[in-house]
């Protein structure tokens, strides 16, 4: 079985993406919340796959390090992220800086470390989880969507660099995802946003991809906010 390594995998989009790869892939389940990832790898283990958690802070570069270099990863999901969404005012030093270093610095941490050894086997697939906020801006921003965009920016070049030594990198961006990530907002009391699974679904589809074919950029979005799902 090839392995996926997958950060942010506690809870919300990362933990759906890890259930629906752990179908075709052994999972390594990143996060800091050791018993959450516990629950989860009982989970995949019932349903016939597995899963290493592994409690572990992205943003800090030597743990990263130690942790991973050297280990086999066929698929990176950079998944972790964090969201403090208010006035650029409002927010203070320390919630910038954990963005910063979530959403941004730790793509440098984790993806050094696992990079050289797909670039070795010359296969793998380096995904990011950005978010809409990546291309275009919004109120409260100011931080989050400057994150997002950095992820762009990282992903094309990234992409460039290594597509002929076999590797894919690729973004999925989603829209308003049903997670813990914000605090709730009065959405009409209309259930549109999309799930987990849906996002979870796009990377799947993305790493299934025949070889030869790179899918560089994802957008996923629910269908319409004035609709339920149904
Ligand atoms: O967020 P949430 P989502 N080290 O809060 C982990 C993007 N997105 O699933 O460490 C390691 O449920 C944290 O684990 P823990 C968003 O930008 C979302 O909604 O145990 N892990 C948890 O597993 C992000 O990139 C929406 O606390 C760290 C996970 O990150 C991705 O989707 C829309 C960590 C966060 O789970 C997942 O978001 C959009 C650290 N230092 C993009 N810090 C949306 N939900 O609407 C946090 O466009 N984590």
């Amino acid at each position: 079985m090839p392995t996926a390594l997958i950060t942010g995998a506690s809870r919300g989009i990362g933990r759906a993406i890890a259930r629906r790869l752990a179908r075709t892939h052994d999972v390594v389940a990143v996060a800091r919340s050791a018993d959450e990832l516990r629950t989860l790898a009982e989970e995949i283990g019932r349903d016939g796959g597995r899963c290493r958690p592994l409690a572990l802070d992205v943003t800090d570069g030597g743990a990263v390090r130690a942790a991973l270099e050297g280990t086999e990863v066929d698929v990176l999901v950079n998944n972790a992220g964090v969201g403090v969404l208010k006035p650029f005012l409002e927010l203070t030093p320390e919630e910038w800086t954990r963005m910063v270093d979530v959403n941004f610095n730790a793509l440098y941490h984790v993806t050094r470390a696992v990079l050289p050894g797909m670039v070795a086997r010359e296969r793998g697939d380096v995904v990011v989880v950005g978010s809409i906020a990546g291309r275009s801006a919004f109120v409260g921003g100011s931080c989050y969507a400057a994150t997002k965009h950095a992820v762009m920016g990282f992903a094309e070049s990234l992409m460039l660099e290594v597509r002929d030594a076999g590797v894919r990198v690729a973004v999925v961006s989603p829209g308003s995802v049903a997670t813990g990530f914000s605090p709730p907002r009065d959405r009409g009391g209309v259930d549109w946003q999309l799930r987990p699974e849906d996002v979870a679904e796009s990377v799947a589809h993305v790493v299934a991809a025949p070889r030869g074919v790179l899918v560089h950029r994802v957008e996923v979005r629910a269908l319409s906010p004035k609709r339920p799902r149904g």
